[in-house]
């Protein structure tokens, strides 16, 4: 559960999306609204549903109320005092903006502060995020051996994904990228039933989830001898992956964040094929503020995991790309997933 000591009295926050609702109350449950006030979270939930919600709060500081109808959330907003009620607008209707109006309460765009909130992690938040990303590690290690000329595509994100639940994640952060040969080349590439053939690039896009939290990776390796142009683009973007982690520090903008890898590439007339931008934030969602891209708004700051992902796509022969999960620290940016810089050759 996180706490909003920065919240005023008479100040509140009602979400009702599902990421929203879980990150406020810690508490995963099928519907509801959320409300958060200085000195209090509560959930509400239908009388159909109360009785799980009861349970799944026993040991929390969230309190469960039952929603009988749009009254019971007036109500309680009533006994809080409540003056000014933030509302994520991207997550309620027309309808429901118009019933909150009604109340007399003044109501609020709070998508911009619950996304704020929601991008510097607490550290059992990083502590989730960090055991997906050694989850899907080991995963990737215990998946190598199997990968071998005829495997397809579609077997090998099995695996892989098996392989991740055993660790303990509950399941897949996003639907698994495996791409062999010149499928490496579409950056968001659908698995599937293409066999693997000796002398191919394979480039793998994953994650998990870990009590909700996501990971984010991708490895570009190799089967079998690669050649002097594969090689050569390879540490392109290892070093553009390096120059950015080494370079983003408290306060970057993220659109500068963006720049350090795109100027890399284009100090070697490269930057054409980096396609997509340079990385994202991640927690609940696999994607959330901050976005690193030439167009990204904000500034990353410590606490913040996001990824690191250049990479460079040439049509119907290879791209590659390298993605770590980071997040900022004192000691600058800090890799939850290792390296990925150094060409694995299976
Ligand atoms: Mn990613």
């Amino acid at each position: 559960m996180n706490h909003l000591d920065f919240l005023l009295e008479g100040e509140a926050i009602l979400v009702t999306d599902a990421f929203n609702r879980r990150y406020f109350s810690g508490i995963e449950h099928e519907e509801g609204v959320v409300i958060i006030t200085r000195s209090k979270t509560v959930y509400f939930a239908d009388l159909r549903s109360y009785d799980i919600l009861e349970q799944k709060t026993k040991n929390s500081l969230v309190t469960p109320m039952v929603m009988k109808s749009f009254e019971s959330i007036k109500e309680y907003l009533a006994s809080k005092n409540a003056r000014k009620l933030y509302i994520d607008y991207q997550s309620i209707s027309v309808a429901e903006y118009k019933r909150y109006k009604k109340t007399g309460i003044k109501v609020v765009d709070g998508s911009k502060l619950i996304g704020k909130i929601r991008q510097v992690k607490s550290s059992l938040e990083l502590e989730n995020i960090k055991t997906a990303c050694d989850i899907a590690q080991k995963a990737f290690y215990m998946t190598l051996p199997y990968i071998k000329a005829g495997v397809t595509e579609r077997a090998v994100k099995n695996r892989l994904v098996n392989a991740m639940k055993k660790l303990g994640a509950e399941g897949e952060s996003f639907s698994t990228i495996v791409a062999f040969g010149k499928n490496t080349a579409v950056p968001h590439h659908e698995t599937g039933d293409t066999k693997l053939k000796r002398n191919q690039p394979i480039l793998i896009d994953w994650g998990c989830k870990v009590n909700g939290y996501c990971s984010d990776i991708t490895r570009t390796f190799f089967y079998g001898k690669p050649n002097a142009e594969f090689e050569n683009t390879f540490n392109l973007v290892a070093k553009a992956n390096l120059v950015a982690q080494n370079k983003i520090k408290e306060g970057t903008s993220c659109k500068k964040a963006d720049s350090y890898a795109r100027n890399y590439f284009k100090s070697f007339g490269v930057d054409e094929y980096f396609t997509h931008s340079l990385g994202h934030g991640l927690g609940l969602e696999i994607h959330e503020k901050p976005f690193l891209s030439p167009k990204g708004k904000g500034s990353i700051s410590k606490s913040v995991p996001f990824t690191i992902e250049p990479g460079l796509y040439y049509k119907d022969k290879f791209g590659i790309r390298i993605e770590n999960t980071v997040v900022l620290t004192e000691n600058g940016v800090i890799s939850l997933t290792g390296d990925g810089r150094k060409l694995l050759i299976i």
